[in-house]
């Protein structure tokens, strides 16, 4: 993608930043407008933002020509929609999960002035999107899709957030329930809608195209979406803190993560005894012995062998698609993740 889109991308946010802080429910109310400025800078832009610019990046592989300005501002506002349905559900999954850092940073509710007033912030950020789409999209024809898509996939998000978090219920912690198809469909939901299926989705229906019509693409990028879940479990015990801007706390939370799954699959008697006896617990002593033994079993190893074998997998589905536009559209996505290091 080019420095000039790009650019453009990110005077968008000032634009639906200013827009949304100038509502009259903040009128003659600094304090307010002040607190929902911060709280947008601190949660919305300071990620990759792969999820956002793929919007803008697919709208221009489907269009095959130079985007007018206003197709650039309409398929940035997009890509931000999906930027801040990412920022709502992280900002609630810190809570959730007990985190500690987000993006190089404490997680917002760990701030001292936050707290829960985060729970609060999250909704208001989810309220954002269709107070965003209302304002641009309205007399769109594909309004009433675009609104219909973005309630499908936060129900989906939500959905599989609730899976990821009550299979690890404290108090009947029992990691044998663990397996690859518990696995996979927490994260086909927590994760691949939002994260893959919805940019491209957001592009299609700008487009013109009718969703229905490309269930295939949704398939492709589903497949995509596991594949990168399975690196945010692997780098949240194998990442440098310092490059993926998080400290990882899946072991402490009892996740069923991809690297539990395949531990409990390699592991003899013995070292099963020990995953069961140490996963879970929040005493560092704990989670060291849980990390010995995925290096002892080489999950890193396992991980190498699963990430190239998914690569030429998706390769070969994408290939197999009919036009060559939605081909690069598909590839583009991955190649920005393949051997992603955060
Ligand atoms: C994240 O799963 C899913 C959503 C919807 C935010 P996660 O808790 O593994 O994400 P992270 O590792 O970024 O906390
Ligand atoms: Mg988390
Ligand atoms: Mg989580
Ligand atoms: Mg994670």
């Amino acid at each position: 993608m080019s420095t000039d889109l790009k650019s453009k991308f990110l005077e968008v946010y000032d634009t639906l930043k200013s827009e949304l802080i100038n509502d009259p429910a903040f009128e003659f109310d600094d304090d307010s407008r002040q607190w929902v400025e911060k709280m947008l800078d601190y949660n919305v832009p300071g990620g990759k933002l792969n999820r956002g610019l793929s919007v803008v990046d697919s709208y221009q592989l489907l269009k095959g020509e130079e985007l007018t300005e206003d197709e650039i501002f309409l398929s940035s506002a997009l890509g931000w929609c999906v930027e801040w349905l990412q920022a709502y559900f992280l900002v609630l999954d810190d809570i959730m999960d007990e985190s500690h850092t987000r993006r190089g940073q404490p997680c917002w509710f760990r701030l001292p002035k936050v707290g829960m007033i985060a729970a609060n912030d999250g909704i208001i950020l989810r309220n954002h999107i269709p107070r965003i789409l209302k304002k641009h999209f309205r007399g769109k024809p594909y309004y009433i899709d675009l609104v219909d898509l973005f309630n499908e996939v936060e129900f989906q998000t939500a959905s599989g957030q609730m899976i990821d978090l009550i299979t690890t219920l404290v108090g009947e912690k029992d990691l044998s329930k663990y397996s690859l198809s518990i696995h996979r469909r927490i994260v086909q939901y927590k994760t691949a809608y939002y994260s893959f299926y919805l940019p491209v989705a957001c592009a299609l229906l700008m487009f013109g195209e009718d969703l229905e019509k490309h269930v295939e693409v949704k398939d492709v990028l589903v497949e995509m979406g596991t594949y990168f879940q399975v690196q945010d479990d692997y780098l949240d015990c194998f990442g440098a803190p310092e490059v993926i801007g998080k400290i990882g706390t899946d072991i402490e939370d009892f996740k069923c993560s991809w690297l539990v799954v395949k531990a409990l699959e390699l592991a003899d008697q013995e070292q099963s005894k020990l995953l069961h006896e140490n996963y879970g617990k929040k005493d560092p002593a704990s989670v060291a012995k849980v990390k010995e033994l995925y290096h002892t079993l080489n999950l890193q190893g396992v991980f190498e062998d699963y990430e190239s074998k998914s690569y030429e997998k998706l390769i070969t589905s994408i290939e197999a698609h009919p036009s060559k536009a939605v081909q690069a559209v598909l590839k583009s996505f991955l190649g920005k993740i393949y051997k992603r290091q955060k």
